[in-house]
């Protein structure tokens, strides 16, 4: 029997030239967002998606994203995909559950009301190495997968398939 492999098999031969990016990203747990939005911008490029039309902008917290999201679509109506990008931490009050749920359901919310793909780049992480590990960074010889590179491909495939 085949090895199970978790995670997403890409679709293969993703061409992204001609298409259109936006990446709303948080300046909360920057070290780790930075990374992510990183690799998430080189695997658009090694899709042929231009550096000129990989749009990059920047928001306070997470639960900031669904409303900048919305606003830069509007804004920017060439966009063909927006990429928002975040990374919650759990603490020791109930903020993580709040901003959790209500962050994800706006951006699920913002990608219906505004018919753009907007592709959930936001970890929600039990410890600090969980985020670590789901950027690529992780320690202790744990380097991990950096998922915006999962983000990238499926903001293509889906500007794609909304353009048919
Ligand atoms: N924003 C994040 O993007 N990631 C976090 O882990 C995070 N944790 C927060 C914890 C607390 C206790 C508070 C008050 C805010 C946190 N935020 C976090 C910021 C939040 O998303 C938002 O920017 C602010 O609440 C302002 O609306």
């Amino acid at each position: 029997m085949a090895e199970f492999e978790k995670g997403v098999v890409p679709r293969k031969d993703l061409n992204g030239a001609g298409l259109r990016i936006l990446i709303v990203h948080t300046r909360w747990n920057l070290s780790i967002v930075d990374p992510l939005v990183k690799g998430t911008i080189e695997t658009l490029r090694s899709a042929g998606v231009t550096a000129e039309n990989i749009l990059v902008r920047d928001v306070p917290g997470a639960f900031e994203l669904p409303f900048a999201s919305q606003q830069l679509l509007r804004q920017h109506p060439d966009v063909d995909a927006c990429i928002s990008i975040g990374v919650l931490i759990k603490g020791s009050t109930m903020h993580f559950e709040y901003i959790a749920d209500s962050t994800c359901h706006g951006l699920m919310r913002v990608g219906l009301d505004s018919g753009k793909p907007v592709v959930l780049g936001v970890l929600t992480c039990l410890t600090e190495d969980q985020a670590f590990e789901r950027a690529g960074i992780g320690r202790q010889g744990h380097a991990g997968h950096n998922h915006g590179i999962d983000w990238a491909q499926a903001a293509i495939e889906m500007a794609l398939l909304n353009k048919k």
